[in-house]
Formats: structure tokens, sequence, C-alpha cells
């Protein structure tokens, strides 16, 4: 099948001259795959429909945020209801203390939580949190690890800043990221070592713990442990980045899954339930630290924007009275099972790495467990591979260094139509 795509490049030619590259995002611009973003009507369920009417398996899923699927209807039925009353506010409101119950009962490590509008504005807050509580400068984050586009983060990494080849930022001047070591994902001893020479002078440790943003990259158990260990021994804290991992391993997250707990968390994606927002949070003698319960100033008009709580909220509430996860793990199995056997047929060089509904295929035979394994992918097959795959009505990220996404709304029948058409492409590029 070739699919027609008149109307989507009209309309990205248009929204050239109107913005940066002609987005608002640089992940959506099909930077590393070449050609012209679709551009997008509307979503139902596991589909998405571009301007050119055509239906594709969406594997992109907003990023993350649509677990259930788009258009659920107790999302929608919630957000409608919420529209009635007004968007936006100022001021406190009932709906932030529901979203705000519903994350610390499914979250075991967080007491209160904070609300913002992004997973950006959640790391950059939790990293300043960190700095505050400790009275320390240095954080560390990971190499390929993403956190958003906060300047002190935004250094070796993950997600566009990797495909697009900018993992240091223009703009990001050497000063604001002088605080900032850069580590090896899963090298526990260069974290060892980090913290023998740095320990009195590190504030916290940030880091995703199933990586989303270099592609799908598991942490061994080693590792995480060594983490809890030495931010622990050394009155530094440990920051789990769960913005896309939280609420789709488990109801309780990547650190449920994991057994380690955190001494804070930041959230995103899902609990917006598609809306604009961000979180974090944590024990209370640390989160009270946060203006005006204590001096760690943070602040936001529109943070716990009703709608965005709505829609949040609804999610929430769907996925602990009838959790997807036994079923996304079965499709996601399923799928990754699929590829994988699908690439090994064809004689591609991939692997295929998973945990619950995230995964990526690489091409790269594998493992990939940090950066530098991640990089050695062969990016142009992958852009072939991408081409392929929605020419035969499948959406995927379009870069090698991002996670696919399962939702609740994936049937059988959609996953075996992905598989068939891996099958196919594999063997062709
Ligand atoms: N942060 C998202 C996951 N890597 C990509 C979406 C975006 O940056 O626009």
């Amino acid at each position: 099948m070739k699919i027609s795509s008149e109307k989507s490049q009209q309309i990205f030619a248009a929204a050239q001259s109107l913005m940066p590259g002609g987005v608002n995002s640089p992940a959506r611009a099909f930077g590393a795959v070449g050609g012209t973003p679709l551009v997008i009507d509307r979503g139902e369920g596991a589909y998405i429909y571009d301007v050119d009417g055509n239906q594709l398996i969406d594997y992109i899923q907003s990023w993350g945020p649509m677990i259930l699927g788009h258009k659920h209807p107790a999302v929608m039925e919630s957000v409608e209801t919420a529209l009635t009353k007004g968007f936006s506010f100022g001021a406190p409101t009932v709906g932030e203390n529901e979203l705000a119950e519903l994350i610390i009962e499914a979250v075991a490590s967080v007491e209160k939580v904070r609300l913002v509008n992004s997973g950006t504005e959640a790391t950059m807050s939790a990293i300043r949190l960190a700095r505050g509580f400790t009275g320390r400068d240095v954080i560390v984050k990971f190499a390929g690890n993403y956190h958003g586009h906060v300047d002190s983060l935004l250094v070796a990494a993950g997600s566009s800043a990797a495909t697009l080849a900018v993992p240091d930022s223009p703009g990001v001047t050497a000063g604001t990221s002088q605080d900032t070591l850069i580590l090896t994902y899963n090298h526990s001893e260069e974290v060892r070592q980090a913290f023998e020479q740095h320990g009195d002078r590190i504030a916290g440790v940030i880091f995703e713990p199933v990586v989303g943003n270099m592609g799908c990259v598991i942490p061994d158990h080693e590792f995480l442990q060594t983490l809890r260990d030495c931010t622990t021994a050394s009155g530094a804290l440990l920051i789990f980045d769960e913005v896309m991992t939280g609420f789709r391993l488990a109801y309780g997250g990547a650190q449920q899954i994991w057994g380690i707990t955190p001494d804070l968390t930041t959230l995103g994606k899902i609990v917006g339930g598609g809306m604009p927002i961000g979180a974090y949070g944590g024990r209370a003698d640390i989160m009270n630290h946060i203006l005006p319960a204590g001096k760690v100033f943070q602040a936001g008009t529109l943070s716990g924007n009703p709608i965005a709580c709505a829609a949040g909220s609804a999610t929430l509430r769907e996925l602990r009275d009838n959790p997807p996860y036994q079923q996304l793990e079965e499709m996601s199995l399923k799928l990754a099972s699929g590829l994988q056997q699908a690439a090994e047929a064809s004689g591609q060089q991939c692997c295929v790495q998973r945990v619950g509904s995230m995964m990526t295929i690489f091409f790269h035979p594998g493992p990939v467990k940090c950066w530098e394994d991640a990089a050695k992918s062969d990016t142009e097959k992958f852009g072939r591979y991408f081409w392929g795959m929605i020419e035969n009505g499948v959406y995927l990220p379009c870069s090698q260094y991002e996670a696919l996404f399962v939702s609740a709304a994936h049937t059988e029948k959609d996953i075996q139509t992905t598989i068939d058409a891996a099958v196919n492409v594999l063997a062709g590029i």
C-alpha cells in the first residue's frame, strides 16, 4: 500500500513558515527518518487518522499519555463535565485534591505531591528541591537519559536531542551545566567512584528507571541498588524520573516493579490523560521545603489546571478500577516476540528490548545497555523500517531513540497486523 500525503505536505509546508521547523516540538518533525510528518486530524482508540484520511495503528499514543487509547469514554466524560465549570481559576479546586490523592495512593514513595504543567517542569523543580533540601550543588544524570529541556539536564541528553544530534544544546552555558555530572547508564562502578570523589557535593541522582529516551533500555538490578545505596550513604536524593514509566509499567510505576524506593519521583504524560500536566512528589519532609510550606521557590499560573486534573484523574481511576496491565503485558509480549522473530527470519541484526508496554526494536544486535551501545544502531535502516511500517498502516515513533507504546485499546488483531507488516518490511530493507 502507498499512502497518500498531499494534504499533510501542504499543511506542513505552511507550518514551516509559521513555526521553527514547522513544529512545536522537534521529536515530531521526522528529522531522523526523512520525509514529511503526517498531519493528524483525529484519534480513536488505538488509531489515528491523518488529514489525508489514512488510518494508522498508533504506537506513539501522544508519546505515552494515552495508555487507554484516544478518546476513552470515561476521560471524555470527565473533561466534558469539567469544561462546563470554566477552564482555569488560578485558585485551589477540588480537582487538584482528587488527582493528588490518586497519585499519593498509587505511588508508594509519594507522601506529598506538587502539580505542574509538564514533565520538564517536574524535573526542573525536583532538582531545585534536591539542591535546596541538601544544600549541595551537583546533580548526577546518565548519558542518553532525557529529562525534558531543563538547561542543566540538557547535557548528553536522549530523545530528540540525541535524534537530532544536539545532545548538548547551544544556549546551555558552561556555567549552567557545570554542576551536572554525566555517568554511564548501567555502570555501577562509575557511580561508586563518583560518590567516592564527589559524594559530599552531590545533591541528587536523576535517572529513567526504564529508559525510553534512547530507545527502551532496561536497568540491571545491581545498578538500581547501587544508586540507592550510594545516595543513602551520602545523604543525596534519589530521583526516579517516571514521566514515561509512571502508571505505565504498573499502577505504582517502575519503582513498584523494581522494588526500590526513591526519595523523589517526577511524573507527567499519563497523569494528565493527554492534557498538559506534570507532577513531582516524594517524602513529606522533603516536599515541605517547597514554597509556601518551605523556601524553595516554584510556582505556575496554570498549575493544577482543572481540565488537566479532570483528564488525569479519570485516567488514573480507570487504571485503578479496571487495571489493563495484564492485557498490556500479553499484547506487548506478543508484539515483541513477533518483531524479534520477524527480524531473525529476515536476517536483520536487531534486538527487541521491552519492559511491559514500552519497547524498541534496535537495529543493533544488542544487548543495548547504555548510550554508547544505542549510538551504534543503524539509524538509516531504522528510517527505512519506519517508512515501510507507515506504508503498511503502522505509526511508530520517528526515531531509533524512542520507545513505542502499546495501549489498552490495541487488540490482538492490531498486534498481528503490526507483526505481519514488520515481516514484510524487514525482509525488504
Ligand atoms: N519527550 C517525548 C519522549 N521522548 C518526546 C516528545 C517530545 O519531545 O515532543
